[in-house]
């Protein structure tokens, strides 16, 4: 797999492509972060960015991850004390997950956020952008109830971070796609470069595989769930026998959420992938790439419910080291 590939696998989306091709043909030493709310528990929406992060760590890449405790306080997610302390909480679950310490420089937003000349550049930004492109950028990003004048500062606060953490790629989930390219349109007016982004995918709601996947609104997998939570989840997940569930459905309405999860969160983690499986049955499957699995969930050789076990062991392995920090938080 060259750089460029590495980059972009699984991605959804990169702005622009020249762009990216041009960071893959010298990856050495380019820096890339994503920003994440401080949260006390990492869920798989965090996993999947950061499977993007161990990638771009592969190829050569610098690593920041902003744990943005402003912007977590702007969207009303606690007190600012609350906040500090689930962030220490989340860099030590994402160095379990695999993101290595002395390679991923981990940075509060407050460090440099509160400083003058950030806000002086934040207030001209606000001059020159409208309230109602704030509040579309944030759609997809503020939690619930009426939009405050935080939720408009937010996006702004996003767009300049790329400039002060002097990074040469932004990587976040599709939802990050409107603050994304409001940065592409506002930073040239303050005299600096836009950078280029990287969206990846947001899974599908795992018991329906409609919508999207998400802590706030249904099932997730976090790293609190037990061994027994994962299984259970799992195997009520949806799962029919094909990738795409809902051919006539605009857009895909109807995903394949368990595909989804064996995609951007299995094969990027483990070299081959065992289905286990009674001899009686046709004993155990080997894949070493997502396509031949889905190939055989289609065809009727890979049972779905030999897939959810497979994936509930999978998904167990990558929570099961932030689980045991979490566990050490209980213990105190
Ligand atoms: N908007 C993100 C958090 C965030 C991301 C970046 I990239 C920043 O520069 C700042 C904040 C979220 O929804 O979690």
């Amino acid at each position: 797999m060259d750089a460029y590939e590495r980059i972009t696998r699984n991605a959804s989306e990169v702005i622009t492509e020249e762009e990216v091709r041009a960071l893959a043909a010298e990856p050495e030493g380019r820096r890339a972060y994503v920003g994440y709310e401080p949260s006390g528990v990492l869920h798989i929406g965090h996993m999947l960015t950061a499977n993007k992060l161990i990638d771009l760590q592969e190829a050569g890449f610098e690593i920041v991850v902003l744990l943005a405790d402003v912007h977590a306080y702007l969207n009303d997610k606690g007190t600012f004390e609350e906040i500090r302390e689930t962030a220490e909480r989340m860099k030590r679950q994402f160095v379990a997950y695999g993101l290595e310490e002395e390679n991923t420089e981990f940075v509060l937003g407050s460090e440099f956020q509160l400083d003058e000349d950030y806000v002086l550049d934040l207030h001209q930004i606000e001059l020159s952008t409208t309230l109602n492109r704030a509040q579309r950028a944030m759609a997809e990003i503020q939690g619930g109830g009426a939009a405050k004048v935080s939720h408009v500062v937010y996006p702004l606060m996003q767009a300049l971070d790329v400039e002060y953490l002097d990074l040469d790629l932004a990587v976040g989930g599709m939802d990050q796609r409107k603050v994304h390219v409001l940065h592409r349109e506002v930073v040239p007016d303050l005299g600096y470069e836009a950078r280029p982004c990287l969206h990846t995918p947001i899974i599908a709601n795992l018991d329906d595989g409609v919508g999207k996947m998400s802590s706030s609104t249904g099932v997730t997998i976090s790293m609190e769930d037990s061994t027994e939570a994962i299984e259970e989840k799992v195997n009520a997940a949806y799962c029919p026998p094909t990738r795409d569930p809902d051919p006539d459905g605009e857009g895909n309405e109807r995903r394949n959420p368990v595909l989804e999860i064996f995609q951007y969160h299995v094969f990027p983690r483990f070299e081959t992938v065992v289905v286990e499986r009674p001899e009686q049955y046709g004993g155990d499957l080997e894949y070493d790439e997502y396509e031949a699995l889905a190939a055989d969930l289609e065809s009727g050789e890979l049972h779905p419910a030999d897939a959810k076990g497979a994936l509930a062991r999978y998904l167990d392995e990558l929570v099961a080291p932030g689980r045991a920090v979490l566990a050490e938080y209980d213990g105190e």
